[in-house]
This record gives structure tokens, C-alpha cells and sequence, in this order.
């Protein structure tokens, strides 16, 4: 008979759901009899304490997340772990039945909880589950029980500094150069929807470029996507939704009020990150207008007094003679489209057109400069040499090009490059736009570009120069 049913998990008066989905450790066993894990016993400590591990969500398929060919194809035990708090409800009153419900695993699996074998299930596809109230629950005497706290908050903590000079950026004291991106939350079918998978995708991207920073253009991102910056030492510049600022009749006391809350409302959430290094209040306002550069005087001076930890910047793309809000800055960055927006194909100009820019800024600021946007459209699959516009020789031409230019200002004042775009992202239709923004060295499928290869051999340079 079929001895018991197999409802599906339901919130009712008396029966509480806890999600495990999320964030998991995870390791394949790699070793030649693949079974090394039962050998060594790892289900008796925490994973990492018998080696390394990585990050895997769940649900997902562990073959389609990482960089790892050897994933890919990888048939054989794997490891999952996860520690679970659960309330204390569950655990101190023995009246409370405990179960524990694996919705599906492929495709033979062992359950071990606090290192016992509880459960085993052969073929995946189907839920399975056991009691576990009597692992998880404690009988608690006078004595034993605990003192009376009421909440408790556990926040992991970074300690490090940050400092700006006339010529460098230093983190921790040391001159700190960005080699990294720009982002969008964005992706097929989930738009901006927050979704596990595809962010340890994304960080084991930005892994294998070897980039160590990205800026959230153009609004601050999930708090999910801050915590793993952290975790795995993306350092941030963390952006306002301050984009599109244009036209002279935005920069009014009704405006300038409203985009001072939200630099509160995103200072008293990210202020607790180490991997945030910098404010940026806005991405290419009109800052050659005179009530631009008094809105961004303002904005900026508000934001420093809530938090003086931190410079702040804010995205320019004026000409350096123009500008009003750079005398605010402590870092300048600078988007340049050279031989993209105008001189299209003039791919010979870029180095003199890079060399004049960062010149006459630094000239009249002496303040760093990172270069903050640069990039051309390129449709993944499009050929041509010499190169044409939007092509994938094209995108590497340009970027070729942008590098020597930016390789006789690093180390000298030029702090950093992100590229425009990490991936392929959608837009509102436009002439300049084929399905979307092109810009990616990623398509918004996550797969490279020849850009991609140029930038990761690049960044991994950078990275080992700098170590
Ligand atoms: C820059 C903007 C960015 C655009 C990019 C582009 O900062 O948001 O996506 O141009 O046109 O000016 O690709």
C-alpha cells in the first residue's frame, strides 16, 4: 500500500513552511573512485573543513552555473551542505512534528543531518522526506534553558579603509586600480527578477575575467548581490538611481529633496558593506549647467555627511571644460563612446582622443580618474576584418585601442576601467538599438563574446601586476 501520503508543503493554523532554497556549499568529488567523500567521511564536518568548496544554488542544475569544464559534464557523487537555523519553536517544543522534504534530487541521494543518514532516495523527479524532530529537537531543563534574549542578528564584518589622494585610490592604504564592469539586473525572461542561479552564474563570470570591481549602474542592486560582493571581494561603486538627469528642469528643490532621500535610503542600507567603496549620486546629468552643478554640490555634500567613511563621485560625460559638479568629486569618472557615438570607424583616433581627455582633466582637478563607461555594440556572431561596427572585431579593435591609451595613465593618475556592458541587456527600441543593448562582452545569455577572452587576459594581467 502506499503507507502514508505526500502533500506538498502548505502554510496552514498549523503547519509552518522554511524554504531551503538558496545558497549552498557545494563540492564534486573529483577523485578517481569518486568516492572519497564517503572515505573521508565528509558528512561528519563541515565541507569546507575537508577542502574547498563553492557556492551552488538550489534549484539548479550544478552543470550550467560554473567556469568549470570538468562541471560540465561531471557524472559522479557530489556534495551538497547547508547550515539551517530553525526557530526555536520548533526545536523546544516536542509537541512540534519536524519534517524535513527534498521537492526533487538527482539522482541517487543521501541525506545526512547533523551527520546522521536519515534519508536515501534512488531516481529523482519525486519529493521525499523524513521526521526529523528527534535530531533537531533538545529537551530543555531549568537549568539548560537559555538567557532572556529576545533577537538575535548575526552581520558579517569587513575591516578595511578607504582614502583618496591627489593620484590614487587606496584601499587598506595600498593604490588600488578597478578593472571590472558595469552591470545591469537584467536577463531573459526574468528582467530584473532576482534570481540565484543566474548571480552565481554572474560571479563566477566576473571570477574568470578576472575582475575585481563593478559599479551597479544605474540604481543599487539586490542586497543579495552586495553580500556576495563581499564574500568574494568585488569591490563596489554603488550607484543612485540618479540616470536620465538631462534636461535643465530637473535640477529643481522638489528633485534635488526627493534624490537626497533616496542617497539615505541607500547609505542606511549598503552602509554595511566592506565591499562598498564609493557613492556615486548620478550617472551623466546635464552637469555642464550651472543648476546642475549647484543640485550635485548639494547632493553630494548630503551624502558625505552621511557618511564621511567614503568618497563620492558622480559619472560625467561633459567636456572637462564644462563641467560644474567636478569640483565636488573626490574621484572623477569619465564616459567616453570614441569612435562609437562619432568618428565611427576612426578606431586610429582613440589613443590621441583618450590622452587629451584624461589631460585636461587632471590638469585642471588633480583628482584621480577612473574611465567608467567605454564599449561598442557588437552582435555575438557578426565577422568582419578590417573590423566594421558591430562586429565582434570591432568591439576587440576598439578595446585594444582604449587599453594603450588607458596603459599610459595607469599608475599614474587613471584609477580604474569598467567596461560598458557585462552583458547584452534590453532596452525600449531605437535605431541604435538591436534588440537591446549590444554592448555586452557577455551575451545576455551569459556567453562570451571575442571581447571577453581580450578583457580576461587583460584583467588577469592587471591582477597579477598588482599582487
Ligand atoms: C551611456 C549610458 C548607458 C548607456 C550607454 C550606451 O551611461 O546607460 O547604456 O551610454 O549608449 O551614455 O550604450
Amino acid at each position: 500500500g502506499l503507507q502514508g501520503g505526500m502533500l506538498y508543503p502548505q502554510e496552514s493554523p498549523s503547519r509552518e513552511c522554511k524554504e531551503l532554497d538558496g545558497l549552498w556549499s557545494f563540492r564534486a568529488d573529483f577523485s578517481d573512485n569518486r568516492r572519497r567523500g564517503f572515505e573521508e567521511q565528509w558528512y561528519r564536518r563541515p565541507l569546507w573543513e575537508s577542502g574547498p568548496t563553492m557556492d551552488m544554488p538550489v534549484p539548479s542544475s550544478f552543470n550550467d552555473i560554473s567556469q568549470d569544464w570538468r562541471l560540465r559534464h561531471f557524472v559522479g557523487w557530489v556534495w551538497y551542505e547547508r547550515e539551517v537555523i530553525l526557530p526555536e519553536r520548533w526545536t523546544q517544543d516536542l509537541r512540534t512534528r519536524v519534517v524535513l522534504r527534498i521537492g526533487s534530487a538527482h539522482s541517487y541521494a543521501i541525506v545526512w543531518v547533523n551527520g546522521v543518514d536519515t534519508l536515501e532516495h534512488e531516481g529523482g523527479y519525486l519529493p521525499f522526506e523524513a521526521d526529523i524532530s528527534n535530531l533537531v529537537q533538545v529537551q530543555l531543563t531549568a537549568q539548560t534553558s537559555l538567557g532572556p534574549v529576545s533577537d538575535f542578528y548575526t552581520l558579517p564584518v569587513g575591516i578595511r579603509t578607504v582614502a583618496v589622494t591627489k593620484s590614487q585610490f587606496l584601499i587598506n592604504g595600498k593604490p588600488f586600480y578597478f578593472h571590472g564592469v558595469n552591470k545591469h539586473e537584467d536577463a531573459d525572461i526574468r528582467g530584473k527578477g532576482f534570481d540565484w542561479p543566474l548571480l552565481v552564474k554572474d560571479f563566477n563570470l566576473l571570477r574568470w575575467l578576472g575582475a575585481n570591481a563593478f559599479r551597479t549602474s544605474h540604481y543599487p542592486y539586490a542586497e543579495e548581490v552586495m553580500q556576495m560582493c563581499d564574500r568574494y571581494g568585488i569591490v563596489v561603486i554603488d550607484e543612485c538611481p540618479g540616470v536620465g538627469l538631462a534636461l535643465p528642469q530637473f535640477f529643481n528643490n522638489v528633485s534635488l529633496h526627493h534624490h537626497m532621500q533616496v542617497m539615505e535610503e541607500v547609505v542606511r542600507r549598503d552602509k554595511n558593506h566592506p565591499a562598498v567603496v564609493m557613492w556615486s549620486v548620478a550617472n551623466e546629468p546635464a552637469s555642464h549647467l550651472e543648476s546642475a552643478g549647484y543640485y550635485l554640490k548639494m547632493v553630494i555634500a548630503h551624502t558625505k555627511a552621511l557618511d564621511p567613511s567614503r568618497p563620492v563621485t558622480f559619472v560625467s560625460n561633459s567636456n572637462y571644460a564644462a563641467d560644474k559638479g567636478a569640483p565636488y568629486v573626490d574621484v572623477i569618472c569619465l564616459n567616453s563612446y570614441y569612435s562609437w557615438y562619432h568618428d565611427y570607424g576612426h578606431l586610429e583616433l582613440i589613443q590621441l582622443q583618450l590622452a587629451t581627455q584624461f589631460e585636461n582633466w587632471y590638469k585642471k582637478y588633480q583628482k584621480p580618474i577612473i574611465q567608467s563607461e567605454y564599449g561598442a555594440e557588437t552582435i555575438a556572431g557578426f565577422h568582419q576584418d578590417p573590423p566594421l561596427m558591430f562586429t565582434e572585431e570591432y568591439q576587440k579593435s576598439l578595446l585594444e585601442q582604449y587599453h594603450l591609451g588607458l596603459d599610459q595613465k595607469r599608475r599614474k593618475y587613471v584609477v580604474g576601467e569598467l567596461i560598458w556592458n557585462f552583458a547584452d541587456f534590453m532596452t525600449e527600441q531605437s535605431p541604435t538599438r538591436v534588440l537591446g543593448n549590444k554592448k555586452g562582452i557577455f551575451t545576455r545569455q551569459r556567453q562570451p563574446k571575442s571581447a571577453a577572452f581580450l578583457l580576461r587576459e587583460r584583467y588577469w594581467k592587471i591582477a597579477n601586476e598588482t599582487r
